[in-house]
């Protein structure tokens, strides 16, 4: 597919010409539209969860979560420099909440994901539920849920924010709206939708009503639990260690439509061998520490660091402690199109 059609002066008035009429050749640029593998500029990177800390404090001096409507900082890709996208198709942000303040309720048609990273009882309210956050929970806000967050503790609250902004913005199908006051009514008691759907139990006329999962809270405890009971049958995958997906109990489906969240155990002293997919994915060690070679960049991790493996790059993982690993990206937006792939050629 390297095939390139060389200049002549008499193309090249044809191309000027033709552009005028709002026409372009596709010789020209067939090439790089049509690519006999990924490209991406999307670039293996990895934030320091002790910077961001550092600065999203000097931010908490400098603007109010309520100024601000949500005090982020941005997780900008240095391959995508001023697009706010940590990959080609995901957005992510770190966001503080201090005691005492509220992210006011608002919702919008983009889907969001949190990953609890430090502090324990702040909340998040997602349609008239509060649920309670502490770190490893994984919390879902899906598309038009109306969302506020709030931290009656005496410590900072922070977590990783993922969306699905890019692709929204791609199909030019953005709806926002905010509320007139700060919070939210709250109209089910805190543990309600986990009682209802989370306990392998749906409600028995429950008919599906929404694309995402009807559970707003994956408590780290449970997630944490199923790992550490998994671990001792000891089957590693030689790619992955042990990894599961969140999951909609509704449908069997990937919690959110757009977004797809997993969370993995890697034991002390594994390495995996040399994995590559489609989905560029953003991952967060919430435990242990270790290092991952992503294309040909090797990143040093422990826990709260936040590193991005771009599509069809190879990745491996290696622990010295036994590590717990989140992860999320757009498989599902790709598995439903057709288009995720996945290379094990070292299994
Ligand atoms: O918490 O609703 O990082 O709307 C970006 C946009 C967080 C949120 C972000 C948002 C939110």
């Amino acid at each position: 597919m390297e095939h390139v059609a060389h200049d002549t002066p008499e193309r090249r008035a044809f191309y000027e010409a033709i552009d005028k009429e709002g026409l372009s050749a596709l010789w020209t640029n067939l090439s790089t539209l049509i690519t006999a593998e990924p490209r991406s500029t999307c670039q293996p990177f990895l934030w320091r969860f002790d910077t961001i800390r550092h600065r999203m404090m000097e931010a908490g001096g400098l603007i109010t979560a309520k100024e601000a409507e949500r005090r982020v900082l941005v997780l900008e890709n240095p391959g995508l420099h001023g697009q706010s996208k940590v990959t080609t198709s995901l957005y992510a942000g770190v966001q503080l909440v201090l005691p005492g303040e509220v992210a006011p309720a608002h919702r919008h048609s983009q889907t969001a994901l949190r990953f609890v990273l430090e502090g324990k009882g702040g909340y998040t309210s997602v349609d008239g539920e509060r649920t309670i956050m502490s770190p490893g929970d994984f919390v879902i806000t899906p598309a038009m849920t109306w969302h506020d967050h709030g931290n009656d503790t005496d410590a900072p609250m922070f977590w990783l924010d993922g969306l699905d902004i890019p692709v929204v913005q791609f199909f030019d199908a953005s709806f926002a709206e905010r509320l007139d006051e700060d919070e939210q009514p709250v109209t089910r008691r805190t543990g309600d939708s986990l009682a209802r759907y989370g306990r392998n139990l749906l409600p028995v006329d429950l008919k599906r009503t929404t694309h995402s999962s009807p559970i707003f809270n994956y408590p780290y405890e449970e997630t944490r639990d199923a790992l550490e009971r998994m671990k001792a049958q000891d089957e590693w995958d030689p790619c992955h260690g042990l990894k599961l997906r969140y999951t909609n109990p509704v449908t069997g489906d990937f919690a959110m439509p757009t977004l797809g969240a997993f969370i993995q155990m890697l034991p002390k002293g594994f390495s995996t061998l040399r994995y590559r997919a489609t989905d560029a994915t953003v991952y967060v060690p919430i435990e242990g520490r270790g290092r991952s070679r992503v294309g040909d960049r090797t990143f040093e991790w422990g826990p709260r660091d936040i590193f991005v493996v771009p599509s069809w790059h190879h990745v491996t993982h290696e622990a010295d402690e036994d590590a717990v690993l989140f992860s999320c990206s757009d498989r599902p937006i790709q598995e439903k199109l057709g288009l995720w792939r996945e290379d094990r050629s070292n299994a």
